[in-house]
């Protein structure tokens, strides 16, 4: 495995900190002592009360998926908002925290010994496009059962290395279709589109789908931050 580097603007100082040190996340979720949460669980139009153990295990219902002559290969359109992050695939570790027994702390060698998924769905972006893409990686649901969450547990924060961030009901992160993919269209992921790790789901709108991912953290109450776009009235369910 190699390194990854891109010819691209070095990240500020502060972008540097954010990823190695990610003291920003902690401090959106108030990890500083502030109380700066809102139990929104009544304020928002989706059911929140099922509890995760029982979301891992229970079959939710699939999205109808492609066939493998139905992908168009070009038509992913790499959309980010600020520049493709630098990171060193053999220092890379996908951080799991949160009310959780089983904090994780994961290599990617770790991530893809576990079980592989592919599937082939439409990626939509509200920008009004939309592409038939094949993913593959792990399904979030496995990554969720090895941290073992607390029963408390009604949504995930993801962070990325841009430090883009958004955040998801627990049912929709460990919904089987939910993966943390790690390959495109049968080849490994390209850094443009996330890698070495990002979200992929058709039950979600694009904005939804974070790439770099590099921090999970499994909370029982979203902080008045909710997404780099929700936060600028993008719809947070955003459900396909
Ligand atoms: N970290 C990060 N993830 C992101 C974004 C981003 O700017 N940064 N853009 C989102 C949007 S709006 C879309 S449509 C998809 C695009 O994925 P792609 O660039 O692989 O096509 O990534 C999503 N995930
Ligand atoms: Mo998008």
């Amino acid at each position: 495995m190699g390194i990854i580097r891109i010819p691209r603007p070095q990240l500020t100082r502060r972008q540097i900190l954010q990823i190695s040190g990610l003291p920003w996340l902690n401090f959106l979720l108030g990890g500083c002592g502030t109380p700066i949460f809102e139990d929104v669980a009544g304020k928002l139009s989706e059911p929140l009360n099922q509890k995760v153990e029982s979301l891992i295990f229970q079959p939710q219902k699939l999205v109808p998926e492609f066939s493998r002559n139905q992908i168009e290969s070009n038509a992913l359109i790499v959309n980010t908002f600020r520049d493709t992050p630098i990171i060193d695939i053999e220092k890379y570790r996908l951080i799991v925290d949160g009310e959780v027994n089983n904090p994780l702390n994961l290599s990617m060698k770790e991530i893809q010994a576990l079980p592989l998924t592919s599937m082939i769905i439409r990626h939509i972006c509200v920008e009004g496009w939309a592409a038939i893409v094949e993913w593959a990686g792990v399904q979030m649901s496995e990554i969720v059962a090895l941290a073992q969450p607390k029963e408390t547990v009604k949504y995930a924060y993801f962070l990325s290395g841009d430090s883009y961030y958004s955040s998801w009901d627990i049912a929709s992160a460990v919904h089987p279709q939910t993966l943390l993919a790690y390959q495109k269209n049968g080849e490994l992921l390209p850094v443009d589109n996330g890698a070495p790790l990002r979200l992929a789901s058709p039950i979600k709108l694009g904005y939804k789908q974070s790439k770099w991912v590099i921090r999970i953290t499994l909370v029982s109450n979203l902080s008045v931050y909710k997404g780099y776009w929700e936060d600028q009235g993008y719809e947070w369910f955003a459900g396909v």
